[in-house]
């Protein structure tokens, strides 16, 4: 039962196309909701364009919000369930917010078509409006849908990379999610945009290394000025833009790389990245412009896919804080 060579080729392709297809975005499609919520996409855009109009810090919050709810037990909107426990009760969870916007979206959505669009597919959607909103435009992606929300969130299980860890072991966490390298470099560059606060770098202003001196790798002007926001034993914990180009520190844009191959990166991990030699020519590719906008909203897609939740595993939920599977662990 000899096949001929054509259809074996037809079928190499047909089966490379499914694997492809499978790897980049699985049970998801572009406009999933045509026929159960036409209007979901326009009616998402519409309610976050006016809140940003008012408010545009909402557009780096709800890109950490994003990574936060994907890269901890995938993308399934976990984060957003309320519970003594659940994952928004995690250490790392500080200052994550953008809550009450996918409240305000999910109520436009379910008036609109009830019980249709999950809570998960409306981050990946309102993070995606917000992305093209903070960078004037030029950030526009397309992104499937078709994910449901989890049914278990748990501060226990959050698992994120912290600001002091190095490039292989920050590497390590999402290699483990199937995230290449230039994936990573790709995603840290949303840190182009949005605050950290002085506590999560008080060790590199005064005591890097238990040296009680600064980082050295910091470029010293910088350091000079980061002490007078991030005083000693001030007890405040101001803000300090992660993109330390004053023109561009609320602009999803390339200049982030630009600024940490200058010795400007806040975080020590912005730092490393331009330095260690698995990360450091992506870092100078991106700095020269290489596209990064395109890359970062497919880079966005990738992490949009990663953990999904399907039909048996998940649910739409009515409210995005709280479940409805009496099953339910949060
Ligand atoms: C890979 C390791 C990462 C580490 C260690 C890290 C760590 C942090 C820390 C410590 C802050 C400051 C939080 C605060 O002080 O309130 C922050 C802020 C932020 N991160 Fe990351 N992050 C990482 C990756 C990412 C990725 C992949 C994205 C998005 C694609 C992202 C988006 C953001 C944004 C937008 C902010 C600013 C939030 C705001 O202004 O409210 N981060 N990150
Ligand atoms: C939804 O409609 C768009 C635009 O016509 C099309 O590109 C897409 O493939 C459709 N998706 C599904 C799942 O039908
Ligand atoms: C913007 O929205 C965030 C999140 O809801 C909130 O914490 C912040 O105070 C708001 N800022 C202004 C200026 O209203
Ligand atoms: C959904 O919104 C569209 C346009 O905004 C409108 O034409 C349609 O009647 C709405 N459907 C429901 C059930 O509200
Ligand atoms: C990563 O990819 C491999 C090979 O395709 C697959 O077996 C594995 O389940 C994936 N891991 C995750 C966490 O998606
Ligand atoms: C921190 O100090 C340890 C021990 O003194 C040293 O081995 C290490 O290289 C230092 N790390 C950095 C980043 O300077
Ligand atoms: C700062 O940002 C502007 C865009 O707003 C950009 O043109 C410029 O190249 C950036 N400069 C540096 C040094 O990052
Ligand atoms: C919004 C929220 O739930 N914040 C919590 C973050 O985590 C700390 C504990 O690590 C809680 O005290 C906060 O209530």
């Amino acid at each position: 039962m000899a096949m001929k060579n054509s259809t074996i080729s037809a079928l190499i392709v047909f089966l490379a196309l499914l694997s492809s297809s499978h790897f980049s975005y699985g049970q998801l499609r572009l406009g999933f909701y045509n026929e159960t919520c036409p209007n979901v996409e326009q009616i998402v855009s519409q309610v976050v364009q006016d809140a940003f109009s008012k408010n545009s810090t909402l557009a780096p919050l709800m890109i950490r919000l994003y990574f936060h709810d994907c890269f901890s037990n995938g993308c399934d909107a976990s984060l957003l369930l309320d519970g003594r426990t659940s994952e928004k009760t995690a250490p790392p969870n500080l200052s994550v917010d953008g809550y009450a916007l996918i409240d305000t979206v999910k109520t436009a959505v379910e008036k609109n078509c009830t019980g249709v669009v999950s809570c998960a597919d409306i981050i990946a959607l309102a993070t995606r409006d917000l992305v093209n909103l903070a960078s004037g435009g030029k950030a526009r992606y397309e992104i499937p849908t078709g994910r449901f929300d989890g049914r278990v969130s748990s501060a226990l299980l959050v698992k994120l990379p912290g600001p002091e860890m190095s490039v292989s072991a920050t590497f390590k966490m999402f290699e483990d999610r199937n995230f290449t390298i230039t994936d990573m470099v790709l995603l840290l560059g949303g840190h182009t945009i949005g605050v950290t606060h002085c506590s999560f770098i008080m060790d590199r202003l005064y005591n890097f290394n238990n040296t009680k001196n600064s980082d050295p790798a910091m470029d010293p002007n910088l350091v000079k000025e980061l002490k007078k926001d991030c005083p000693q034993n001030s007890g405040e914990n101001k803000r300090i833009n992660l993109d330390q180009n004053v023109s561009s520190s609320n602009i999803v844009d390339a200049s982030f790389y630009k600024q940490i191959k200058s010795r400007r990166g806040i975080l020590k991990i912005d730092d490393l990245l331009a330095t260690d030699a698995m990360t450091k020519q992506t870092v100078t590719d991106f700095a020269n412009g290489n596209d990064f906008l395109a890359r970062f909203g497919q880079a966005m897609v990738k992490l949009g896919a990663f953990g999904v939740k399907d039909k048996s595993t998940g649910e739409i939920r009515t409210s995005c804080r709280s479940c409805k599977n009496l099953l339910c662990v949060a």
